[in-house]
């Protein structure tokens, strides 16, 4: 059986940006209830019908991952990644996942080294607290009393999943149920250090390179210049979004015009102009506004979803299986959503070759109708950790091996800071 059984079938309404409660495949009358319907609750199903694994060891490997080019959003510039990967060891195979923190909470309240104290101290103790014998689908359970932290815990039932998988020689994109066989790509371009021009210099090396939509990181002060700009240079066909990772507020009038000036570029949506916690904000601006509202901080589980659905604070919803605690979740989301015919993507976290692996997976369930923020290895990194992934045509080719597919090159490795945790 495959984790995604159960799901509803493949008709729901994709795309359209509508969001009417009368989508719903509903046999009562509650039409307005947009909460998760249990029976296509992936926290239960995931690592089913795989072989529980007897777990010997835990490690935390940390890698220093140089950036080709620096990488800044609304709340910063980075150079390098820390790459925090977790190792699962059994007697016959070892896990590998990745935990998608910042080195600082940037992004939401998670960053690296609070991750590996809490997974040091926390979430390994109590996730082997219960026994040293576990399949992916208790690890959720497992931790459910353990406040916050999803990143650190998504790390760890990738790193199981993935022990199991290699266990039974079953590739993770055939266990999650994944419908596709590649998955398009698209490419986040960060705010360059040069200006508009660079802009339009980058963005044209990424059309070049075959990339299939281009989204712009933006912030108050370099907004509706350099996309009116990227219109002019490419036309209105290109397919263009843009983020703001939170940094625009709703009650600041110039922050309101800029948005509204976004608004009339045809973008294919406008990712999290509003803070985290600030549904209504983002309720009550989106029906102004042609433009799309796509969620992705604001979104932690499938009941945020549900409410951000309900309220008409979004119309798309960009799933990071790290920002909501793991695959399970990740799914769940994704039911709410198909159930609404409210469109997902996959979003990235600059991962390495492991934790992309993961994501190239995901996106290839059916649902993740959008072009994915999982590029090729070579737009992060000259050496990415694993074996890399390429864009072919547009697209990146969902791994068929066992597990995610990926494993960290053992020279990669040697540089590698590594903290014992378990064995
Ligand atoms: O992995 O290509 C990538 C980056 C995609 O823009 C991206 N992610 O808010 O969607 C987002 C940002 C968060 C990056 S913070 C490390
Ligand atoms: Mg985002």
């Amino acid at each position: 059986m495959s984790a995604a059984d159960g799901a509803p079938a493949d008709d729901a309404r994709h795309g359209n940006g509508d969001n009417h409660a009368d989508d719903a495949d509903n046999s009562t009358d509650n039409s307005t209830d947009h909460r998760p319907d249990n029976s296509t609750d992936h926290r239960r199903h995931i690592g089913d019908g795989l072989p529980h694994i007897e777990v010997t060891g835990v490690d935390l490997v940390r890698v220093e991952m140089p950036l080709v080019r620096p990488f800044t959003t609304s709340f910063g510039r980075q150079t390098v990644r820390e790459a925090l990967l977790v190792r699962v060891r059994t007697a016959t195979s070892t896990g590998w996942g990745e935990c998608v923190t910042p080195a600082a909470p940037v992004y939401s309240e998670e960053f690296t080294d609070g991750a590996a104290l809490v997974l040091r101290d926390h979430l390994v103790p109590a996730l082997l607290g219960q026994g040293h014998r576990l399949s992916a689908g208790a690890v959720g359970p497992r931790l459910a009393h353990l406040r916050g932290h999803p990143m650190a815990k998504a790390a760890l039932e990738v790193a199981v999943l993935d022990a199991q998988l290699r266990a039974a020689g079953t590739a993770l994109a055939q266990h999650l149920g994944a419908v596709r066989e590649r998955v398009p790509a698209g490419v986040s371009v960060g705010i360059p250090d040069g200006g508009i021009e660079e802009l339009v210099h980058q963005v044209a090396g990424y059309l070049d390179e075959g990339y299939l939509r281009i989204k712009v990181k933006v912030q108050p002060g370099f907004d509706v210049a350099p996309l009116t700009r990227l219109r002019e240079v490419f036309g209105d066909a290109l397919p263009l979004q843009v983020d703001a990772n939170a940094a625009y507020h709703a009650g600041d009038a110039a922050h309101l015009a800029a948005l509204d000036g976004l608004d009339e570029l045809g973008l294919e949506l406008l990712e999290q102009p509003f803070g985290a916690a600030r549904l209504r904000d983002h309720a009550l601006h989106a029906p102004a506004w042609h433009t799309p509202i796509c969620l992705d901080e604001s979104i932690h589980d499938a009941a945020d979803a549900a409410d951000a659905i309900t309220m008409g604070a979004c119309q798309v919803v960009n799933i990071k299986l790290g920002r909501v605690g793991g695959l399970s979740e990740s799914l769940a989301i994704r039911d709410v959503c198909r159930a609404q015919g409210v469109p997902v993507w996959c979003g990235g976290m600059l991962e390495t070759g492991v934790g992309r692996a993961a994501n190239v997976a995901l996106a290839a369930c059916a649902g993740f109708d959008l072009p994915a923020d999982t590029s090729a290895s070579n737009r992060y990194w000259a050496q990415d950790l694993t074996e890399p992934f390429h864009l072919e045509d547009g697209h990146l080719t969902v791994p068929t091996g066992p597990g995610i597919g990926r494993t960290p090159r053992s020279e990669a490795l040697e540089d590698a800071e590594v903290e014992r945790l378990l064995g």
